[in-house]
């Protein structure tokens, strides 16, 4: 008999309170040693709450080409549902793979073929593919300073010793890698992979330029590593020149390239790609049968019409004529309000901006302020993966609109400016 909710609520209440188990003497050493993502949990904050979020990378749902999903679904459900209710092979679906690698072709010049494609739930499931297929204990990785926080989060599971690279404007200093890479040489010890988010990054917002994109392939041939280039930004350009992928540079196949329908289709339908040399594929489809055995079938079938029937085409542009002004918002906001010695990127494209407050402003500390001032930001310290950096944050343009951003940086700037107040008279 279904006892209803309060009462549930009231047993659940009892159960927590009662700790009969040490629970913690269950889970592995692994399980034990794993982090919670900051994204994921002030995600949870956030959505209860009226607080203006500036922080989770959320694409705005106004974007989603819910009408297009409608027909398409419709279309997938009377001609394809065999195949689109069906498990799936453990690589996806073939027809959305061929559609990919043709679009990957004609966008990025970067010859594909279907056997170097393998479908994903989201980019993310490709991050820990990564970690189990290359990662040993004590293994170094080498990771932009700062990088995608959740990329940290899945390599850290598998034990790898990271090595930080710093950033500037251009992305990766591709100088100070070739410094850190003679070092680690000169220890006996070897780099097999380096991560980068290639393009508006996640979270500075910066790109690496040409020079450096060529630098790296070459860098990875001598010194013999992989690069993963992950990559779900670069369509969402506002302003500037496209710039091909580190793939585009890639004989050898020593780059895995991570694309995602995340932002230009829809997050929820949790499907991304990993294009690489199959024999890496192989390796990284073995792994992921044990995980889930295949992609959703269905949202794979959706995507195959949307990329073959040439609607991913005509929705990229408005994708970003809807961020534009956003992005544009969020520049001006900051030019406007925020106090001398907070500087901040001005990228051409993405979801984010980073900015870096005066020395020994903590911004971990500061967000509680902010959230009780009404607005979210992701603090900085997450990104790194030794945690080195306390003063800098991390905003998102793309989920709230224009007169939204304007007011969350403005009360974002003078709970930075009381801070720095504060600190100044001490
Ligand atoms: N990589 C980067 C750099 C990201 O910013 C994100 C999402 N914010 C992901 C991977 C994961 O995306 P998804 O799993 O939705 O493809
Ligand atoms: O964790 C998520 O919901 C994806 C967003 C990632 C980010 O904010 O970088």
């Amino acid at each position: 008999m279904f006892i209803g909710v309060v009462e549930v609520e009231k047993k659940l209440k009892k159960k927590l309170a009662a700790k009969p188990l040490n629970f913690e003497s269950f889970f592995s050493e692994k399980a034990l040693g794993m982090k919670a993502s900051e994204i994921r949990e002030l995600l949870k904050l956030v959505e209860t709450s009226d607080v203006i979020s500036l922080a989770g990378g959320l694409p705005a749902p106004e974007t989603f080409p819910v009408e297009v999903i409608k027909k398409i679904t419709e279309d997938v459900l009377t001609n394809h549902a065999d195949k689109a209710l069906q498990y799936g092979t453990t690589k996806g679906f073939t027809p959305l793979r061929l559609a990919l690698a043709r679009w990957m072709e004609k966008r990025y010049r970067i010859p594909m073929s279907k056997v170097e494609i393998m479908m994903v739930a989201g980019s993310q499931e490709a991050l820990d593919l990564l970690g189990r297929v290359f990662i040993n204990p004590g293994d170094v990785v080498i990771v932009e300073a700062p990088t995608y926080l959740a990329a940290l989060q899945a390599f850290n599971y598998y034990g790898p010793e990271f090595v930080s690279i710093p950033m500037d404007h251009d992305g990766m200093r591709v100088d100070v890698l070739r410094e850190r890479l003679e070092e680690l040489k000169g220890k006996g010890k070897r780099v097999k992979l380096l991560y980068t988010v290639s393009t508006f990054q996640n979270p500075m917002g910066v790109t690496m330029s040409l020079e450096r994109r060529k630098e790296l392939v070459k860098l990875a041939g001598e010194y013999d590593f992989i690069i993963v280039e992950d990559n779900p930004y670069s369509e969402l350009r506002y302003s500037g020149e496209p710039i091909p992928p580190i793939k585009h540079f890639d004989s050898e196949g020593r780059v895995i390239y991570l694309g995602t329908f995340s932002k230009i289709l829809a997050p929820g339908l949790r499907l991304g790609w990993v294009s690489a040399h199959p024999h890496f594929i192989r390796k990284m489809e073995i792994a992921k049968q044990s995980i889930d055995l295949c992609t959703n079938t269905l949202g794979q079938a959706i995507a195959w019409k949307y990329v073959e029937e040439g609607y991913l085409d005509e929705h990229i542009p408005e994708i970003i004529e809807f961020y534009k002004p956003r992005r544009d918002a969020m520049l001006k906001a900051l030019e406007d309000f925020m106090p001398d010695g907070v500087e901040w990127t001005k990228p051409d494209g993405g979801m984010f901006v980073w900015a870096t407050l005066p020395e020994g402003i903590n911004t971990k500390t500061l967000l509680e302020k902010a959230v009780s001032k009404g607005v979210a930001y992701v603090p900085g310290e997450a990104f790194f993966a030794h945690r080195e950096v306390k003063n800098a944050l991390r905003l998102n343009f793309t989920y709230v609109p224009e007169e939204k951003i304007r007011e969350g940086v403005k009360r974002l700037a003078e709970v930075i400016g009381e801070e720095l107040r504060k600190s100044s008279s001490q």
